[in-house]
């Protein structure tokens, strides 16, 4: 498919892909980016099994799909840097904040995203751009028109209603502050080198850099949240990883709020309505009813968790650590 052994199909649009570029990158995997246009869109349907982006296609035409699984196959085939901290403790911390990162940071970012008249038109008018970057400006507003017309209605997928609003709305500004205070005495979230969470909050974060309101929020009160979204494009080993005892002060409080309190309880409840055949579940979330249709994929993941909890053998810093931010009871393995 290409001289360079691997090829990312993907947009600057999307979390997930810009997230596996960025962990392209930090490896130095010899890679290809391609937008995914209106002119591709065969070959992208050739390889992909689901309709989804990234698409990354590989030596011997082998194709992958899902951001995670994807750097994990990585992982094995380009060990250094090492993406995770050493320690377990620190490597599964940074496992589940990648989690959340993907699961319900997508949350915000997408609501603002397809929200207010303002973001809907420049977030449409970039997606058609992308999608077709030879196109003249009537073309351009054409597109633009139907790919809105497509997504406002999609906001729903991610839960985002006039009663959700609030507390997707709250979380993204306390997500932003704890950030902005974790960074001010490192450059990467676990030291002084990128781990796993840093390439899922990345994508999604960055993906509120691409439309007006959230952009304004960023731009405007988070400088060092902004110069980590610069230096994760490219990010760079520059030092060692830090040990919890120096990240708890800050990145605690972003386990309890944002992880231990909506994105645990909301997954547990998803989790519950799957199993009990439901369509709609409703959490209680920050005091209030959080309703929306359920995720099956969000219940494969939190599963992810409980198993490689599960898979460490000496769990007591974990458990602590967790139980302490009211992590612990959500991933307990249940037989
Ligand atoms: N779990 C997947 C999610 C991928 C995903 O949701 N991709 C979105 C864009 S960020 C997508 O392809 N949506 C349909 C489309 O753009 O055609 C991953 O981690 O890669």
């Amino acid at each position: 498919m290409s001289e360079n052994a691997y090829v990312i199909i993907g947009s600057e649009y999307s979390p997930f892909s810009v997230k596996v570029r960025s962990y392209f990158r930090y490896k130095n995997i010899p890679h290809e980016w391609r937008q995914r246009t209106l002119a591709n869109m065969a070959e992208f349907q050739k390889y992909a099994k689901l309709p989804l982006i990234p698409l990354v296609v590989g030596p011997g035409e082998e194709a992958l799909q899902d951001s995670t699984p994807i750097i994990e196959k990585m992982e094995r085939r380009f060990a250094d840097p090492a993406l995770q901290p050493p320690s377990e403790t620190l490597a599964f911390l940074s496992a589940l904040i990648e989690d959340y990162a993907d699961e319900w940071v997508n949350k915000p970012m997408f609501h603002y995203r397809w929200w207010a008249d303002e973001d809907q038109i420049a977030v449409a008018k970039g997606l058609a751009r992308g999608m077709n970057p030879a196109a003249d400006a009537a073309k351009i507003d054409e597109m633009a028109v139907s790919i809105r017309a497509r997504m406002v209605p999609r906001l729903r997928f991610v839960g985002s209603s006039e009663q959700t609003k609030p507390v997707i709305e709250a979380s993204l500004d306390n997500l932003l502050a704890l950030l902005e205070a974790h960074l001010a005495n490192r450059a990467y979230l676990f030291g002084a080198r990128p781990a796993l969470a840093d390439f899922g909050l990345f994508g999604q974060v960055n993906g509120c850099l691409q439309q007006p309101t959230t952009e304004r929020m960023i731009r405007g009160h988070y400088p060092r949240t902004l110069d980590w979204l610069e230096r994760m494009q490219d990010p760079k080993a520059d030092g060692a990883f830090e040990e919890w005892e120096t990240l708890a002060a800050t990145l605690g409080p972003l386990l309890k709020s944002e992880i231990g309190n909506l994105y645990l309880p909301w997954s547990l409840a998803n989790e519950k309505a799957v199993a009990d055949g439901e369509e709609t579940f409703t959490a209680h979330l920050s005091g209030q009813d959080f309703t929306q249709q359920i995720s099956k994929y969000a219940t494969k993941s939190i599963q992810v968790l409980r198993n490689k909890r599960a898979a460490i053998t000496d769990r007591r810093d974990l458990d602590a650590i967790l139980a302490e931010n009211d992590c612990l009871q959500p991933l307990v393995l249940v037989d």
